[in-house]
Formats: structure tokens, sequence, C-alpha cells
């Protein structure tokens, strides 16, 4: 007999049918054993009565073991049944938890025992969940968020497929840092001096003049000591750079769209994972509100007391904050576009804007209170790309592979780098972006603390 899953059980009723999956709880009381089974698409009760040779094995089964179940579906007629199915016909979201059939089961595998530290339903402190991993993953509250997250991939590639990008793998050793800053990990490379990629920012522009519209997904190292709740050492960068751009303008509405596209996709697909989260509609409007930093930091000022933002050459983390929410309050979105960074505050290869003196024609995306997105119009002249490295204290010598692109024809261009744990951990509310981010590396961790 073929295995069902979960899910479909509910379709099942009166039938005879197989699963495979773990024993999520198990209550074995005198001559019966209640159980609910779970699998990737969702969780169900088994029962046990009448039978004493299956009581036999089923008493021996604990938590997390993993089973092979044969049974025949029932309907369930008790009150949490029907709360269940009141609550779908209210939302049409299905529960993960199938509530309105069981199993009574008729014979039991075990495919594969298991000794399990703690419940996967307790409460548990960020250490202890990262410190145990494979095993609290299995929490399917905890799984949901990168159910999530691999939607939200698929659906960043699905958009910029259907607008003519195409996908390139970005190499992640490399000569020299990316953004020209610190925070680069050193690698020794058969006696010579690499790094780990701290962005695909230099391949992506390079691929422009190759292919004119590219993206690509990947891993991203910063170096940096920050112990933060938005902060990874190591984090998955969406990227998309096109050519033949008029200005940041045109990046900016690609990304709107993009983002319009991800956020409406995942609200539409993930009901049941967004639920467990309690998510509210996401406000991503056809164009988000755009102002100026200058914009931003008078705005600021005028609407929350106490602020003193006018004249910094960047946002504070509670000013990012502030923003979103006045956005969210007066202009209907989640979403809040802030341009025109200073020259000193970005990377060497933004353009210079003509309008404003001093600024570049870059921009940051803020969601929900945080810096998701970094983007803008890139320098495409060779000798002004030249300098602004020089005028940075970067020697050109060591970007000579790159700078190849600039003397062979490359389009006015831009593009943007944005950090899919944050978007994670924003869409769903989780309070540390570590939480939206399998197995995360910082400073005191790789998978287990370091320096015990
Ligand atoms: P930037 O350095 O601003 O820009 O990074 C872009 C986005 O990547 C994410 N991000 C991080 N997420 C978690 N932990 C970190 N330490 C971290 N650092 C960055 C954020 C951020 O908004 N090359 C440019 C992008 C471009 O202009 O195309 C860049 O990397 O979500």
């Amino acid at each position: 007999m073929k295995r069902t899953m979960i899910k479909n059980l509910s379709q099942m009723k009166g039938e005879e049918i197989i699963i495979k999956g773990w024993a999520d709880t198990v209550r074995a009381q005198g001559k019966m054993a209640f159980f609910d089974f779970r699998d990737v698409s969702g969780k169900v009760q088994g029962v046990v009565f009448g039978k004493p040779e299956v009581l036999e094995v089923a008493k021996k089964i604990s938590a997390e073991d993993v089973v092979e179940v044969k049974g025949v579906v029932n309907e369930r007629n008790d009150k949490t049944a029907k709360e269940a199915i009141e609550e779908f016909k209210k939302t049409g979201v299905k529960d993960f938890f199938v509530k309105d059939v069981e199993i009574e089961i008729t014979e039991i595998k075990v495919l594969a025992k298991s000794e399990i530290p703690f419940s996967l339903d307790e409460d548990l402190n960020l250490d202890v969940y990262l410190d145990n991993m494979p095993f609290t993953l299995k929490n399917p509250k905890q799984s949901a968020v990168f159910k999530v997250q691999a939607k939200i991939i698929q659906k960043f590639r699905e958009y910029l497929n259907q607008n003519d990008f195409t996908e390139f793998m970005a190499p992640k050793i490399v000569g020299d840092d990316a953004e020209g800053g610190a925070g680069v990990y050193e690698v020794e490379y058969f006696g010579n001096k690499a790094g780990l990629a701290t962005s695909p920012q230099l391949y992506k522009q390079i691929m422009v003049g190759v292919l004119e519209r590219v993206f690509t997904v990947g891993q991203a190292f910063r170096a940096e000591k920050h112990s933060t709740s938005r902060h990874l050492n190591e984090y998955t960068s969406l990227d998309f750079e096109m050519g033949f751009i008029d200005s940041y303008k045109d990046v900016m509405k690609m990304h709107n769209g993009l983002l319009k596209y991800i956020i409406d996709e995942v609200q539409k697909e993930m009901q049941t994972e967004l639920e467990e989260y309690g998510v509210e509609k996401i406000l991503a409007p056809e164009e988000f509100p755009v102002m100026s930093l200058p914009e931003a930091q008078e705005l600021l000022e005028r609407e929350f007391e106490g602020v003193k933002a006018v004249g910094e050459p960047d946002l504070e983390p509670e000013h990012e904050r502030l923003l979103c929410q006045y956005a969210k309050e007066n202009l209907g979105s989640d979403f809040i576009f802030i341009t025109h960074y200073p020259v000193s505050k970005r990377p060497f290869y933004t353009f210079k804007s003509k309008d404003m003196d001093g600024m570049t024609d870059s921009f940051d995306l803020l969601f929900k209170g945080v810096e998701i997105t970094s983007g803008g119009q890139r320098i495409h002249d060779y000798d002004e790309l030249v300098q602004s490295m020089k005028d940075k204290g970067l020697d050109p010598e060591k970007f000579s592979f790159y700078l190849q692109a600039f003397k062979t024809g490359i389009p006015p261009h831009g593009g943007i780098g944005l950090g899919v744990e944050r978007l994670t951990q924003k869409i769903l509310g989780l309070d540390n972006v570590k939480k939206a981010t399998l197995f995360p590396r910082e400073i005191n961790r790789i998978d287990t603390l370091l320096n015990k």
C-alpha cells in the first residue's frame, strides 16, 4: 500500500491507509494508546484500542520515534474537531493539525528509535533552542519559518526570471573585499591570502556587462563583532543587478515590484504558516513611499518628540523603527525607501548624486522597523570609479580584474542586496534574526558555543 500524506487524510474517511512520520506525542492508558503523528504535511491523532498485539508495540513507542502506521481513517466528532471545522469555515486557513479525522491503528512499525532531551513543546530560551537545533527545528512552528523562507527565495527567483534576469553563481572565495571596507574573514589559500565574500557585488556588476540583467542567491560573510538581534556573521544575500537604467529610480521600481510580488505570494501560499505566527495583513502597496535621508531626518524631529536626527550621516536603528511606524500609520505601507545617503557612508562603487552635493544615488529599504535592503545606481565610468577607489583609500591595482568590465563596455546600471533572514524575521514578527536563520553563525557560536 502506498503512503498517504497526513494533510490528505480528511478525504479518505473509511479507508485503510499507511502513514509515515514521527510519533509527535504519545499517551498510553491501560488498554488504550493515543498518539499524534506528524509528517511534513500535517499532524493527526491515532488510537489503539482492543488490539492487544498492537498495544504491546504501541506501549514501547516514545516521542519522536520514526514510525510507519497502518490503520483506518475515522471521522472525529468531538469538541476539538467541531471547533476546528468551524475555524476553517471562518478563515479558510487549513490547520497543520488535521482534526476532523483520526486513525484507528491496526499496525505500527518503528523505523528508527529516538531519545529526546526535552519535549518539543517546551518554551526555550534562544541558547537552548540553538544548542539543540537538529532537534528543536522539528517543532512545526520552528520549521514553518524555513518553509516561509524557502517560499521567499522561490518567489524572488520567479519574479526575476519573468523579468529577463539570468541567475548566476558568484564565487565565495575572493581576492578582495567587495564592499571595500572592514569585516572580511581571511582565508589561507595555498600560501596566498584570500577572503570570504562580504557580498557578490563586484561579480554582479561584471555580469551586467555580459548578460545585462542578473541575480544571485548565496551566502555572504561579515567578520563583524556585532551581537544584536539583526546581525549575523553569515547571511543569505538575494541580489539583482540591471543595466541600461536611467537612474536609481528604475532600480527602486524593479525592487518595489519584486517585493510586492514576494509578499503577495507568500501571503497567498503560506497562510497556514503565517497563521501560526498571527501575522496580520502586510501592507505592500504598488508604490512604496520614498523619502530622502534629509527629509526623513526632518520628519523624525517634527513627528517624534526628543528625537535628534538632522545632520547625522546615517539613521540610528531607533530612527528606522520610527520611520516605519510613521509609514504604516500615515502612508499605508510597511515599507519605506530612504534615498541619498552621504558619499562617506556608501561603498566606492556608489553613483554620486548630481542634484544633492555630497550625497549618493543610493537607497535603503526599511520594512517593519529594520533595513532589509541596500541598493542604488553604480558608477559605470572607468576613470570616475578609479578616482572613487582612491578617495576611499583603496588601491585600484587590487581591483584590476573587476575594472576590466569598465574598460570593455558596461552600461549605466544599478541593483540591490536583500538579506533574506531579516525579511523572513520581519514577515513573521520574530524578535531576533537568529530565529530566521538555519544554524546561525554569530560571534560566540558555530553550531555550538565556542570557547566553552
Ligand atoms: P549591505 O551591506 O547594506 O549592502 O547589505 C545588504 C543587506 O544585506 C543584509 N545584511 C545582513 N543581514 C544580517 N546580518 C548582517 N551582518 C548583514 N549585513 C547585511 C541586510 C542588508 O540590508 N552590496 C550591497 C548591496 C547593493 O548595493 O546591491 C550590500 O551588501 O538585509
